[in-house]
């Protein structure tokens, strides 16, 4: 990794910044060694997952051939060669086909059939690809940086990954807005800063949370002992967990005890510039909706979903807390029950994300589940089953995201412990492999094999593509079969490198790991190379900042730069990045 400091370089001037006659030079220097803001990509013929692929499951390549040597013919055929340059594989190149996504003329080569460990490099008619692995444990690392990048984004404590990426505790000073109905100081309670700033918002905390217990519950053998290196490491609970429990305090901190419901979110009042999370000395404020009830429905049942999760989660290790998570969770469930239409807007004096939601009846779908799944009651039963009746008559499963989570209630629903399949629970199967169906078609007519349609590619793309491995998994989990696994993975090859960019979507991991996150600690900390383990947000047809709208006109998959300054097409997010951490679970799982 070319991690250029320098810090060091501007320390050794600092006896010149003194005297203020030297000030302009001091600028002149620092201007010098400015790093970039952005960087661009050229494609390299072959494109590949460049981690690798795991022994038992397919290996597909993307050959583009308009990057090929110009020859008579074009390639027909492909060999896999092993370290040594040994050919130990021939195959044939799919007949070539337009990827409307990216407008290129691709074919694949399929070499599925060789499981042997090593490292390979395919040869396409005498271009090679990068060198690659094929080994079981060949995303090991990629789950340790993508999980433990959650303790890089935490807020109100000393954070410390090595190789310099750390920063003091930050936003010590929170508050109530008075839209929250309250006034007064509130002391940090730590949670997870939101993305590329350090807002932290209920609604999108809530999936991100919930995403990460369930890889928690559904991959054991890959999450349990997972080693995180994190200050809790090693002293009661597994740092999975105790990762995540640095979030649920901070969610359970956002809700009045007075009645149970919650607020949507504790940020500035506006975005603070792009500096260090300790040097932003903005108030943190917990926001509300401006008039009466101050919170709102959607963040009141995502908090009560994700506090029955935890409940389950946590009980074996401590009971003390689980029992406190599931009070919480009912308190709100009770209070999102008899207020299930407040939304949230910003109020007037706001202006960080809004996560707004007109329509909270899928997360209150939600939190009836997984209080149901939890605690087997009925009063949650009734509930979740009244209020899915109006889907039953056509029940569609639909891709989970944080405005979206009607889903996750009708899978947490199938996932609760019964001693014979209900009609309900049989719709929900069905419904899921109807659309794991569609998603397994579609990575077939794809030419980087992603299962993402062309209305795919908004804001945050990425975890759309993550989201939609997730349902496959679950249909898998349903029904296990090898198809629909490899249709999740094969979304997982084209984040880290099948792709139109030949781009790696995950900060240092992979030969071309995007650069240039929008992301405050990357851009402000001095160090050349960005905060490892993060998710960009991915290809954004639809616009939505000034630099990412200047791109000229594309396919839709094309419509992405690494450009610090575009936070349409390449901001991180916690919300992104769970979905990844969950594929990557099943990835490390013996039984994903
Ligand atoms: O940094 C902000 C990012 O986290 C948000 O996703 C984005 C959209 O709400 O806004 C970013 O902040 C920008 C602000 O909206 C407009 N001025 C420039 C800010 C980025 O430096
Ligand atoms: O992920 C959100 C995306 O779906 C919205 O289109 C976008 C604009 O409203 O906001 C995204 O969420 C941002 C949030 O508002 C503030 N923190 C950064 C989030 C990721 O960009
Ligand atoms: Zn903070």
């Amino acid at each position: 990794m070319n991690r250029i400091r320098r810090r060091s370089f501007l320390k050794s001037l600092g006896a010149a910044a003194a005297a203020s006659t030297l000030r302009p030079q001091l600028h002149a220097l620092s201007s010098f060694v400015q790093e970039p803001l952005s960087a661009t990509y050229t494609a390299p013929p072959i494109l590949l997952n460049q981690l690798g692929y795991l022994p038992n499951h397919a290996k597909l390549a993307t050959v583009l051939l308009a990057k090929m040597p110009s020859q008579t013919t074009q390639p027909t055929t492909f060999r896999l060669r092993s370290e040594n340059h040994a050919v130990v594989f021939e195959g044939k190149l799919s007949t070539p086909s337009l990827d409307a996504a990216s407008g290129d003329t691709t074919a694949q080569a399929d070499f599925s059939s060789i499981t042997k460990p090593g490292l390979y490099q395919l040869d396409v008619e005498g271009t090679l690809s990068d060198l690659f692995t094929i080994a079981p444990t060949v995303y090991a690392e990629a789950l340790r940086l993508t999980m433990r990048s959650y303790y890089g984004q935490r807020c109100g404590c000393v954070v410390d990954l090595g190789n310099g990426y750390h920063h003091p505790a930050c936003h010590h000073d929170g508050a109530f807005d008075p839209t929250s109905g309250r006034s007064g100081s509130v002391p940090n309670t730590g949670g997870w800063h939101d993305a590329g700033d350090y807002g932290r918002y209920i609604v999108n905390s809530g999936i991100t949370t919930g995403t990460l217990l369930w890889a928690w519950e559904m991959y054991p053998d890959a999450l349990h002992s997972l080693k995180l290196d994190i200050p809790e490491s090693g002293i009661t609970l597994p740092d999975f967990l105790a990762e995540i429990k640095w979030n649920l305090n901070w969610m359970l901190s956002l809700q009045d005890p007075a009645d149970g419901g919650v607020w949507h979110k504790q940020t500035s009042l506006h975005f603070c510039a792009f500096i260090m999370p300790q040097d932003d000395h903005l108030p943190s404020e917990i926001i509300g909706t401006g008039s009466a009830p101050y919170k709102s429905t959607c963040a009141t049942a995502d908090f009560a979903a994700v506090m029955a999760i935890a409940a389950r989660c946590y009980h074996p290790f401590d009971p003390t807390f689980a029992a406190r998570c599931l009070a919480a969770a009912r308190l709100a469930w009770t209070w999102a029950r008899e207020h299930p239409n407040v939304p949230f807007i910003n109020p007037p004096t706001v202006l960080t994300g809004n996560y707004g939601d007109p329509d909270c009846s899928d997360e209150l779908i939600w939190a009836s589940a997984e209080l149901y799944h939890t605690t087997l009651e009925s009063q949650y039963e009734s509930a979740f089953l009244d209020s899915i009746k109006p889907l039953l008559p056509n029940l569609k499963i639909t891709v989970p995201s944080w405005n979206n989570v009607a889903s996750l209630g009708l899978w947490a629903y199938a996932f609760a412990p019964r001693h014979k399949l209900s009609p309900v629970v049989e719709a929900i199967q069905q419904a899921t492999q109807t659309a794991a169906a569609e998603l397994i078609a579609r990575t077939r007519t794809s030419g980087y094999g992603t299962t993402l349609s062309l209305a795919d590619y908004h804001w945050g793309s990425n975890s759309n593509a993550g989201n939609q491995s997730l349902l496959l998994l679950v249909a898998n989990y349903f029904q296990p079969n090898k198809a629909t696994v490899d249709a999740a993975l094969s979304n997982l090859h084209y984040l880290l490198g099948r792709n139109c960019f030949g781009v790696s979507w995950v900060t240092q991991l992979g030969q071309r790991p995007f650069q240039h996150p929008h992301h405050r600690p990357s851009a402000a900390d001095g160090i050349v190379a960005p905060w490892p383990g993060l998710l960009s947000g991915g290809p954004n047809a639809y616009g939505g900042d000034a630099i990412a709208d200047a791109l000229p006109k594309a396919p839709p998959m094309r419509m992405w730069l690494d450009d610090q300054r575009a936070y349409s097409v390449n901001e991180i997010a916690i919300n992104w990045n769970a979905p990844l951490v969950f594929l990557l679970a099943a990835a490390n799982s013996s039984r994903p």
